[in-house]
């Protein structure tokens, strides 16, 4: 079969009366102005044909269609449209059946849905996740969904923009038939054969009436959502995607079109849309760092953990639920055995929620091993330290791990703060020595920084990266300096909140704010949650080197001073209940603000709610600029992805750099200049931050160039 018409990029070839038009668009075939422009061309190619009796829509590669190209989102556009393509399928008085195999997203699935009948392989994966990046289906997904399947499982994919399966799929309605055989191609010529056998009729989802013909009960799953989505703080779209589903139900199927494409435009027009697809683009471009380019990962098979704390422990079943094989190393028989059991407690738990069953938890612990001396882990591939924050102890276990670990060996740390190029250069060995940085709950937080010091080899850090696609993680490059990129733009961030409280601002207010803003808590509760007495410990880490002249703000110091750690100690900046993990304002916290302020010479003034976020976030950015700047961030994208990943920055403003684009580098940087005029030397303005207001850009023109070594 030779390639007979059209662009590159959509080919067609007729064979026995049926047309084979092929998505020819790596990666995902998304549906570029090209793709669309040769579909357009195709079927009005195959309609005119003669010959042609029936279609097959299929995507080559490994994706049927990865949706809409969402880098073409916010150009001018370009016809025809996706709806136009659509429409035009839907028209055709010949068959048109899609073959799916691969991935059937958004504009994909909609394309799909135009198609007179649906075949997917079983490996198939079918969603409309359009509000993942704020957006609704827009290419007629809100008016044909529901009519094929009903408004409530519609809802449900488009509220929750989550993936199914093909036989979740069939079983939903979305899809006619699932094929076993992976040959995605015979199978839709098969199927069209069949259907033309069969003399089967078009049939165009948009005039399907039987879904929505209990209008009750459908109107009932449209309010429900409605009431859902009012919960959903702060977010654009899913409203929108229930009025576009509540005119599938109200009003023919032109005019519904009508009303999803004007909600559509909204979405697209929205901050949170392009912040949303900042989000997209960036978690895949930290995947980009120069030595994954450069070099190959070490194979990985056999892994160490040193220490079996709540870090250890969570980084053990991490690696143990990526299938590796782990070894644990504690100091005794009793610190080990209390580790071992932090990590099948965790089993324990999914299995209690019916999650794993007791023959999983017995397979995955198969794999798992503990030993009390170093000499277990001579055939590790790599090893990840995660001891008590203490040079001096992180220097003796890599001074044993010298000793014992084989050639090539991955040697590595879990330090937070700690300088891991004096750690490197304690080892004979400081080319195989890395940072990687988990964040707790280390077998659920999706971040991974990956700290590179001077002397590492790429090929350690491209195993960094490596391990993090392993266990699902998002990994980001780090330059080694104290707090590497999050922890140090959190001590910022918590310092200039710090400073709010002793003038006049109360935590709880803060922590609103903070909240309110979309972080899923504030920083007092985050410190409560973690423990006051790892913030303290690391304040008294810094106190020999902190500039005397710098504010220092004490009420933090004076709760822990009381024993006062947070959750565990029942109180902290808020009392606890007994067995309660939610915070009451205490009285007597307010009273020791009180007395730091007294102590202070402070007259304690208010605040509004925008005050504080406007102080909280230029300090975010402020510290996010000045970490790019020195290069311990590769791009302003790789502070955000930081933020959203490990410390819970709401996705739909993109992570501080995106959100400071978009209120305007200018008005930051005035608000920070406003502030230094009380505290200059906290509130030194990033030169970074000056120098891109001066020459009219912005952060994101520093994620357009190209990453170097
Ligand atoms: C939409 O459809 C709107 C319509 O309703 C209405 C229109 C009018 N566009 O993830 P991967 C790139 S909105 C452009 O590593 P995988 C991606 O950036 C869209 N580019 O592959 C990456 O580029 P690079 C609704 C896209 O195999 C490369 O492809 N659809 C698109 O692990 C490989 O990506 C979605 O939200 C795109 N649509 O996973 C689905 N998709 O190599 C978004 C991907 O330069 N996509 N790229 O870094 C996905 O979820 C995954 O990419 C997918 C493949 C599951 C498809």
């Amino acid at each position: 079969m030779e390639p007979s018409s059209a662009t590159p990029v959509v080919q067609t070839t007729v064979r026995d009366h049926i047309a084979l038009v092929t998505l020819c668009n790596q990666p995902v075939n998304a549906l570029s102005t090209a793709v669309r422009q040769g579909l357009q061309a195709a079927m009005t190619q195959v309609t005119a044909d003669p010959e042609v009796h029936a279609v097959v829509i299929v995507g080559s590669g490994r994706h049927f269609i990865g949706g809409a190209d969402i880098r073409e989102f916010g150009l001018p556009r370009q016809p025809p449209s996706l709806p136009e393509v659509c429409q035009q399928i839907e028209s055709s008085d010949k068959l048109v059946i899609a073959a799916i195999q691969g991935s059937a997203l958004g504009g994909g699935l909609e394309l799909a849905l135009s198609a007179h009948y649906r075949v997917a392989t079983e490996s198939a994966r079918l969603g409309l996740p359009e509000v993942a990046l704020g957006l609704l289906p827009g290419a007629g997904g809100t008016q044909r969904t529901p009519r094929l399947i009903g408004t409530e499982v519609a809802l449900d994919l488009m509220l929750s923009g989550r993936h199914v399966g093909a036989r979740e799929a069939l079983r939903m309605g979305l899809i006619d038939h699932v094929t076993t055989d992976e040959d995605i191609v015979a199978e839709g010529l098969a199927c069209a054969r069949s259907l033309l056998a069969d003399s089967t009729p078009v049939r165009r989802t948009s005039e399907m009436t039987e879904a929505l013909a209990d209008r009750s009960a459908q109107q009932t799953a449209i309010d429900a959502a409605r009431v859902a989505v009012q919960k959903k703080r702060g977010l654009f779209s899913p409203a929108r995607i229930v009025d576009a589903v509540q005119a599938a139900l109200d009003l023919p199927f032109a005019q519904g079109m009508v009303l999803e494409q004007a909600l559509f435009d909204q979405c697209v027009a929205s901050p949170q849309c392009a912040s949303l697809v900042h989000a997209f683009f960036a978690e895949r471009e930290v995947l980009k760092a120069p030595e994954t380019q450069a070099a190959q990962a070490r194979p990985l098979r056999q892994i160490g953990v040193i220490g079996g704390g709540t870090m250890g422990a969570g980084i053990a079943v991490s690696l143990l639920d990526a299938g590796l094989r782990v070894t644990m190393i504690e100091r005794d028989d009793a610190a080990l055995a209390l580790g071992q059991s932090r990590v099948a407690q965790v089993y324990d738990g999914l299995i209690r929620k019916g999650r794993l069953s007791d023959e999983g938890k017995a397979d995955i612990l198969a794999r798992f091993k503990g030993a009390t001396t170093y000499d277990a882990l001579g055939d590790a591939d790599l090893v990840i330290e995660a001891v008590f924050e203490d040079m001096a102890v992180k220097k003796a276990v890599f001074a044993e791990l010298d000793r014992v670990c084989q050639p090539g060996a991955v040697l590595a740390t879990n330090t937070s703060y700690l300088d891991i190029n004096e750690i490197a250069r304690s080892t004979s060995r400081p080319q195989d020595v890395v940072g990687l940085h988990f964040f707790s709950p280390a077998h659920l937080m999706k971040l991974l920084e990956i700290v590179v010091p001077a002397q590492v080899n790429a090929d350690v850090v491209a195993t960094g990266f490596a391990l993090a696609r392993q266990l699902k993680k998002v990994p980001v490059r780090a330059g080694v300096c104290d707090g590497f990129i999050g922890n140090r733009i959190l001590a910022v961030y918590r310092t200039a909140a710090d400073h709010m409280v002793e003038d006049g601002a109360s935590p709880y207010e803060i922590d609103q704010m903070v909240r309110q803003f979309g972080f899923p808590m504030g920083p007092y509760e985050m410190s409560d949650l973690a423990g006051g007495d790892i913030g303290w410990a690391t304040r008294k880490r810094r106190a020999a080197t902190r500039d005397p002249k710098a504010r220092y703000v004490h009420i933090a110091d004076a709760l822990c001073e009381r024993g006062w750690f947070g959750q565990k100690t029942g109180r902290g900046w808020y009392r606890y209940e007994a067995g309660s993990r939610t915070g009451q304002p205490d009285p007597e916290v307010l009273v020791i603000v009180d007395q730091a302020r007294a102590q202070a010479g402070i007259t304690p003034r208010s605040f509004t709610p925008q005050e504080l976020e406007r102080r909280y976030l230029a300090a975010m950015v402020n510290e996010g600029a000045k970490v790019v700047a020195e290069g311990i961030a590769l791009r302003p994208l790789d502070v955000d992805v930081t933020l959203l990943y490990g410390y819970g920055f709401p996705r739909h403003k993109g992570g501080p750099m995106k959100h400071a684009d978009l209120v305007g580098l200018p008005q930051i940087l005035a608000d920070i200049q406003a502030f230094a005029k009380q505290d200059p030397l906290f509130w030194q303005p990033a030169p970074l931050l000056v120098q891109l207001v001066q020459e009219g850009k912005d952060f994101d023109s520093l994620n357009r160039r190209k990453s170097h070594a």
